[in-house]
């Protein structure tokens, strides 16, 4: 509908890109109030150099701005949606409903039900709409995925992640070595 319309104008203009080169990495939420946690997933983003956006799309809130965002993602090169939602955590699902790109879910703890409540609204997708769900608050592990997912075209991130792997365990040793001492 025309809503539709006049949000497909505007949205690739309103999004905050992470990056003067085209993002790779869609970062997108549910509240301001998911940001604490998926502050997290920009981080990684950050450090391994992947272009990337951030924003916010609420699956009942603004229901037209997620399906535009979901429609155009891949028009616009996103190869990966990383969404965080909590509570009745449809966002994730919904727009890997209207995308054939991968979606990682993050589900967001709230102040009640401890975050069980997001795990289960995102875990629980039916048959032939997948989304890859993290665990409660992960959005490490979410960037992380979506970082191995590039590697799968581009050899840079695939050596990137080899390296993070290889510095990690470097200091899980380092810290056993100190403790044997
Ligand atoms: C979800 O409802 C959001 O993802 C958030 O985790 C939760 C609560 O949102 P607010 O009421 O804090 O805006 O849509």
């Amino acid at each position: 509908g025309n809503t539709n319309e006049q949000f497909k104008v505007s949205v690739a203009d309103r999004i905050l890109q992470h990056s003067k080169k085209t993002p790779l990495v869609g970062i997108i939420m549910g509240s301001d109030s998911d940001l604490p946690v998926m502050s997290a997933a920009c981080r990684i983003l950050e450090q391994f150099e992947v272009p990337f956006e951030v924003t916010i799309v609420s699956a009942h809130r603004t229901p037209h701005r997620m399906s535009a965002y979901a429609i155009e993602a891949s028009q616009r090169g996103i190869k990966t949606i990383i969404a965080g939602a909590g509570g009745a955590a449809h966002l994730p699902g919904m727009v890997a409903a209207m995308t054939a790109l991968p979606v990682i879910g993050v589900p967001v703890k709230g102040s009640t039900l401890d975050g069980v409540d997001s795990l289960h609204s995102i875990v629980q997708m039916p048959r032939g709409v997948p989304v890859a769900t993290v665990a409660i608050n992960n959005s490490t592990n979410a960037a992380l995925l979506a970082i191995r997912m590039l590697g799968i075209y581009d050899s840079t991130y695939l050596t990137k992640m080899q390296e993070f792997l290889l510095r990690q365990e470097e200091e899980v040793l380092e810290k056993a070595a100190r403790l044997e001492d």
